[in-house]
């Protein structure tokens, strides 16, 4: 017989419409409520990307695809998807209690984000299991990273590759390609907190494979908040590698996100960019993983690796 599993997505989540913003972000903050300039500042950077960001839409693409992609590969386990978010809903909790609803009793849970960290993933596992505690009856499997699964890897290098084929030959020795993720406050560090060796090793993993010659890594999207961030953030980076070396070409790689949103579509595409073309050098940013098969294949593989350590 087929074994039904609730399938929880959890991810990010973004505002659906303008008068969002404002709770969205206070959500962020944990309930404190951000001042006028603040929000000011978040809807001119949605503004900037087209009005509201393509993330509700991908988020909703990739559960789905998961669910599918796993219903099609096995015969043992029948996936169905609920989607739980962070900061809007349907909130995480929303999912798992519509898993109870349903009369799901097993679920995996994931996190659309590669790495581990206390301070990100496993606030979403929390929040999950602790509402799964509450109702009684469901018990959740959570993955806590997978950014080693091969396919994930192996999209990454795929994607260097496009944009590779776009710069010319006798160029691509003056080419770096720089991998980046969210940065979180400098104390993770005193607790060993994982993330940033997941990170380097991610980057370390994609460059070996691609067989690049220079890559570097640095932190983006840091908050604006009073204690110290991970670095180097992206921007100075990008200043000393031009100084360093004079690249002619960089390819950016978020590697801590996997989709295109605000992050990605205003801090890469437009900050990083508009720095990169100030120097006289040319910004290059693949596709993000969004519904590619190999990255949706690599999300399959760790759910049904999760699942067989369950059985
Ligand atoms: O609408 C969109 O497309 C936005 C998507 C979005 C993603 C995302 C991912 C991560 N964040 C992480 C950490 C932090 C920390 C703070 C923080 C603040 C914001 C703000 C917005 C926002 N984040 Fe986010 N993040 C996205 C959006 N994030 C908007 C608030 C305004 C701003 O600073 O731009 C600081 C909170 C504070 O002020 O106290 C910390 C991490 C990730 C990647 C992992 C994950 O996806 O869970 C870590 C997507």
């Amino acid at each position: 017989v087929t074994k039904k599993i609730g399938l929880l997505v959890m991810a990010y989540g973004t505002p659906y419409q303008k008068e969002d913003i404002s709770s969205y972000y206070t959500a962020i903050r944990h309930g404190r409520k951000p001042s006028d300039e603040q929000i000011a500042d978040l809807e001119r950077r949605y503004e900037a990307i087209g009005g509201l960001s393509p993330l509700a839409k991908l988020t909703r693409q990739q559960a789905d695809a998961l669910a599918e992609r796993l219903n099609m590969i096995q015969p043992e386990y029948e996936f169905h998807a609920y989607l739980g978010l962070k900061y809007i809903h349907p909130f995480i909790e929303d999912a798992v209690q519509a898993m109870h609803d349903d009369g799901i009793e097993h679920a995996v849970s994931l996190a659309l984000a590669p790495h581990y960290s206390r301070f990100s993933v496993q606030s979403y596992i929390d929040r999950a299991q602790s509402k799964a505690e509450e109702l009684g009856g469901i018990s959740i499997t959570s993955l806590k990273s997978w950014f080693d699964q091969p396919g994930f890897i192996a999209f990454w290098q795929k994607a260097i590759q496009s944009s590779l084929v776009g710069i010319p030959e006798n160029e691509r020795d003056q080419t770096v390609v720089l991998f980046t993720a969210h940065s979180l406050p400098e104390k993770i560090l005193k607790n060993g907190d994982p993330y940033p060796d997941q990170i380097h090793e991610t980057a370390q993993r994609i460059a070996a494979k691609s067989g690049i010659e220079h890559y570097a890594q640095a932190w983006q999207s840091a908050g604006k908040t009073g204690d110290p961030w991970l670095g180097p953030d992206v921007l100075d980076q990008i200043r000393i590698l031009y100084q360093n070396s004079g690249y002619k070409h960089f390819i950016f790689c978020p590697i801590g996100f996997v989709s295109e949103h605000l992050e990605v579509l205003y801090d890469n595409d437009q900050e990083c960019r508009k720095l990169v073309e100030s120097l006289g050098a040319s910004y290059h940013r693949p596709q993000m993983p969004d519904t590619d098969p190999t990255f949706i294949d690599a999300l399959a593989s760790a759910v049904l690796h999760a699942c067989e350590e369950q059985a």
